[in-house]
């Protein structure tokens, strides 16, 4: 499967390119609209989430609402479509695309950050969520929630249910899994827009379900593990990305690192803890896949950084435009759908890319699962 965006902004709207998806699957837009809503959700966003209420629009690939296999249009119209009339910016915003893109592409600073902009998370967002109503049929399930904002951290209870998980993630307004704790996220995020700053965090997304065998070994490019990581630090401020006990494999010694490995009858393979995160040599090994990623905070500040006029190349306060000021819990949405869409390429690669009917087959035929 292939994935691709295109859109700006301030343009008409954003689109997301599938080509490669299965025939046979009935999509569920208001499934998909319900994640681009999340998307757009989450304390400590800007004025544009008031303008827009995204909605996905298919515009090739459907047949009576079924996929056809051929490339699918997904289509999220921008209601602040104004890309012509936006005004031009003068001081580039440290931490945004906004000098490398201008020098690089000999551009002013607009036509950069209208690509650059986060809006285009929309595009991942309506792709994964149709991912996901694939792999929702084999029992691949996928959540995203948010670990910590700034210094505001929440270690999430690791005897939670999903079903617990989703619906403690759905109460808070951060999209936490402890909705008891929002005050002090939104204290914290409000002192922050009064003084004229943005936040960071932590954001953990896990599929369970996944079956044993998607990824390889065999080539650098197709490690799942490689793949996910491509995926999750694609997406906008994202700095970096661990799985399963990350940066700490580093510390700890071997044999508190490794998973050991049981098999009963009734389990098959097993273990009692999951310190790779799901992943050895690159392929799912059938336990929960877990990763974790830290996003930086937004560069648009209200109290701005020193930067440099473009043109006179003397010194110029960064510009402000409208931004958020805080983006991970909507950033947590963008990582869920991004893993799905990843995973949903891997699984597709491993039982088949034509039909639904195909893919069930050989899934029901894998033993290994
Ligand atoms: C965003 C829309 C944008 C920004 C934000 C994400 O809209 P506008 O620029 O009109 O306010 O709010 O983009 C950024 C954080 C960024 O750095 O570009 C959205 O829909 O997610």
């Amino acid at each position: 499967m292939r994935y691709f965006s295109a859109g700006e902004t301030h343009g008409k709207g954003i689109l997301a390119l599938l080509d490669g998806f299965p025939a046979g699957l009935v999509v569920d837009c208001a499934a998909i609209d319900a994640e681009l809503k999340r998307r757009q959700g989450g304390y400590g966003r800007g004025g544009r989430q008031k303008i827009e209420s995204d909605r996905v629009e298919f515009l090739t690939g459907l047949w009576k609402g079924q996929t056809t296999g051929a490339p699918l249009s997904l289509w999220v119209g921008n209601k602040d479509h104004k890309i012509d009339e936006m005004p031009e910016i003068d001081a580039p915003r440290p931490g945004h695309a906004d000098l490398s893109g201008s020098l690089k592409y000999e551009q002013p600073i607009r036509p950069i950050l209208e690509r650059a902009s986060a809006r285009e998370t929309a595009a991942r967002v309506a792709a994964g969520a149709l991912c996901r109503q694939l792999l929702e049929i084999f029992g691949v399930i996928i959540i995203g929630f948010v670990r910590s904002i700034g210094k505001c951290e929440w270690i999430p209870d690791s005897n939670l249910s999903l079903e617990e998980m989703v619906s403690l993630r759905n109460r808070s307004v951060v999209f936490s899994f402890c909705p008891e704790r929002d005050e002090e996220a939104k204290r914290l995020i409000d002192q922050t827009r009064e003084q004229g700053d943005t936040l960071g965090g932590l954001i953990e997304v896990h599929a369970y379900g996944v079956p044993v065998g998607l990824g390889s070994h065999a080539q650098w490019d197709r490690k799942l593990d490689a793949r996910l990581a491509q995926a999750v630090m694609s997406v906008q401020a994202i700095k970096a990305v661990e799985f399963g006990a990350g940066f700490e494999c580093a510390v700890q010694p071997g044999s508190r690192i490794h998973d050991p490995i049981f098999h009963s009858e009734e389990k098959g393979f097993y273990r009692t803890q999951n310190e790779a995160g799901g992943i050895e040599g690159g392929i799912s090994n059938g336990e929960p896949i877990t990763l974790r990623a830290a996003m930086k905070p937004i560069p648009t500040l209200r109290k701005p950084l020193a930067s440099v006029d473009l043109r006179t190349r003397t010194p110029l306060d960064a510009a402000f435009e409208r931004s958020d000021t805080c983006a991970v819990p909507a950033a947590s949405v963008v990582l869920e759908n991004a893993v799905a869409l990843e995973i949903a390429d891997a699984f597709l690669l491993r039982y088949g890319s034509d039909s639904l009917q195909q893919i069930r087959r050989n899934f029901e035929n894998d033993t290994r699962r």
